[in-house]
């Protein structure tokens, strides 16, 4: 019999567009259960052109429950995603919870599949959005060339913070519109944005028209959250303990879709032309590449598809075995939403 499948943060960001992707992909579904705090529990929302009612989040919503994707905040991930595993599912946690625990693997199923099956807590990690901007890209060429280092820069979308950023951005936009002096003297956008607008923004500055260096929250020695998420994350699932990785993460006026500047080293040498093909042979991966006329990836040409787009292949000049290129990812599809449907497709295809 078909597996049943639940959504746990089913009318988030992300949630959204899970429901949009188990609609749309083939349907090897039974029960489709949505599932989210006491708040929202009672909703009709659609799924495969039908209506659910939203169920709470209680210990018995798993009974029945083969497969439970979560994308909630990481306390509450930590408290109901070993619930959903002890009561029979195998849960597919979004959050940063257990992605760094030893016997929970981190799964981006172009790239390490075969982790999938190594989960003794029934439990299966998927990535952060920004580390999953690159990573089939990165993987591919991993494969081929050997990864020795990444030094990366990060331009993240405002919808990475969820509903309460896009509404951000949106809101921002809409207060400074039609003044054509913004911008031009320091301050001038903070001070009619406080007067304008709610103090309580996902972002530490405004993020219109403005570009925000910081991304998650403050960890050791002054970096950010998603810059550490970066590092650690791409060591577990390229599977190289050793990788050298530096990060700055940046937020952008940009709806939806991360990008991301990587500066690559390789172990064995690589021409723009073996990248070139390496990324072009990625079935998830599409080379958008040719500067000469002006042709790279946007998040504007980006958001709301699947792939790993690449373009900006360049030889660094000064360093040897060493690429720079441009990334763009869907933060919500591929970097949230659609590596955990892929990874439950994985899991599904075992039962
Ligand atoms: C962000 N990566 O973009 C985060 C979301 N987990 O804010």
């Amino acid at each position: 019999s078909r597996p049943n499948l639940a959504l746990v943060g089913a009318t988030g960001a992300v949630g959204t567009v899970m429901r949009d992707i188990v609609s749309n992909r083939a349907d090897i579904w039974g029960e489709i259960r949505l599932v989210a705090s006491p708040r929202s529990a009672g909703k009709v929302l659609k799924v495969r052109g039908e209506d659910v009612v939203v169920q709470a989040l209680v210990p018995e919503v798993f009974d029945g429950i083969d497969i439970a994707i979560f994308d909630v905040p990481d306390e509450v991930s930590a408290e109901w995603v070993p619930v959903a595993a002890e009561r029979g599912a195998i849960a597919i946690d979004k959050s940063g919870t257990f992605r760094m625990h030893a016997d929970v693997p981190l799964v981006v199923p172009e790239v390490n599949p075969l982790d999938a099956r190594q989960r003794p807590r029934n439990i299966i990690s998927t990535p952060n959005c920004t580390t999953l901007s690159m990573m089939a890209a990165m993987g591919a060429l991993h494969a081929e060339y050997g990864l020795q280092e990444l030094v990366v820069a990060s331009y993240q979308a405002v919808s990475g913070a969820g509903v309460a950023g896009s509404a951000r951005l949106y809101d921002e936009v809409e207060a400074l519109a039609g003044d054509r002096n913004v911008g031009q003297v320091a301050g001038d956008v903070r001070q009619i944005l406080d007067k304008k607008l709610p103090a309580d923004s996902p972002f530490p500055a405004p993020i219109a028209f403005n570009v925000v260096p910081w991304a998650g929250s403050l960890k050791e020695d002054g970096w950010a959250s998603e810059e550490l998420k970066l590092r650690n994350e791409s060591r577990k699932i390229l599977g190289i303990p050793e990788l050298k990785v530096s990060a700055t993460c940046v937020r952008v006026p940009v709806v939806t879709t991360h990008s991301l500047a990587v500066h690559a080293r390789f172990e064995r040498p690589v021409t723009v032309a073996d990248a070139h093909r390496v990324l072009t042979a990625a079935p998830t991966v599409v080379l958008v590449d040719d500067p000469a006329n002006g042709v790279w990836p946007t998040p504007l040409e980006v958001v709301g598809t699947d792939p790993t787009y690449v373009g900006r292949v360049r030889q660094a000049i000064d360093f040897p075995n060493t690429l720079d290129l441009f990334v763009c990812g869907d933060n919500l599809r591929k970097g949230a939403a659609l590596n955990a449907a892929e990874i439950a497709e994985l899991v599904a295809a075992e039962l």
